[in-house]
């Protein structure tokens, strides 16, 4: 039996984290067998390669930073994702190759089509059946992270410009692949960003829907 490949997708702040454990809770109840990864992360080589990419003192080229996403990536699909689908797991992945287009091909300027390609040498064109977008207002999302109280890190210490690219970038994506994508409004209260993405994962259940 093949698994599912759902990602959680958005600004950070936009309440990924939250809703992935949201998730895994709601679908275990329903007897659903869940894993939980995150990006850059998830395996050791993976979450090493996250301290560097999230460094505020490290000057890292647009080009490395990309190389550096898709190598985590690569070393977390072979050594967790694909194991977790062929034993016929819903694997809610927080961040993907999405992430990657939407920072470094739209937010750094590489292009989206240059990070496609090396994401699909990483991944070897492994495609989520779902992806959940969090749509979230400059402002809410501020005010999220200003609660939060925590440093910002090498990436989110980036300016408005580059945010407001990623932001685009994400809804012309989710434009691209209306199939794929649910876009949810995640300014809601949580739970109601939670029964949201439940309604988006409908139709998951069918066998017809599965990862390559
Ligand atoms: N990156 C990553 C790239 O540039 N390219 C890539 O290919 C990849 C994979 C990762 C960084 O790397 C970049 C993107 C990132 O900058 P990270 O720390 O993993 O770094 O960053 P994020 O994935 O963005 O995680 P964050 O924790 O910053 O944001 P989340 O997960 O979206 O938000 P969350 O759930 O932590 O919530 C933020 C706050 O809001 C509250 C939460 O309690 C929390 O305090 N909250 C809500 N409050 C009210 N209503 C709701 N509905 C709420 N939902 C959450």
């Amino acid at each position: 039996m093949s698994g599912r490949l759902i990602t959680v997708e958005g600004l950070d702040g936009a309440g990924k984290t939250t809703l992935v454990k949201g998730l895994a809770s709601a679908l275990r109840e329903r007897g659903q067998p869940v894993e939980i990864l995150r990006e850059p992360g998830g395996v050791v080589l993976a979450e090493r390669l996250r301290t560097i990419v999230k460094d505020p003192d490290l000057f890292v080229d647009a080009r490395a930073e990309a190389l550096l996403y898709a190598a985590a990536r690569a070393q977390l699909v072979a050594e967790r994702v694909r194991p977790a689908l062929a034993n016929g797991s819903w694997l809610l992945l927080d961040r993907f190759v999405d992430s990657s287009l939407a920072y470094q091909g739209s937010g750094r300027g590489l292009g989206l089509e240059e990070v496609r390609a090396i994401n699909d040498f990483a991944t070897g064109g492994l495609k989520p059946d779902r992806t959940l977008l969090l749509r979230i207002d400059p402002a809410t999302r501020k005010q999220r992270l200003t609660e939060r109280d925590e440093a910002p890190d090498r990436i989110e210490a980036a300016g408005h410009a580059f945010f407001d690219a990623i932001a685009q970038a994400y809804d012309t994506l989710a434009a691209a692949e209306p199939e794929r994508f649910y876009v949810i409004d995640a300014a809601q209260e949580r739970s109601r960003v939670l029964t949201a993405a439940l309604e988006g994962l409908q139709g998951l259940s069918d066998p017809a829907a599965s990862a390559d």
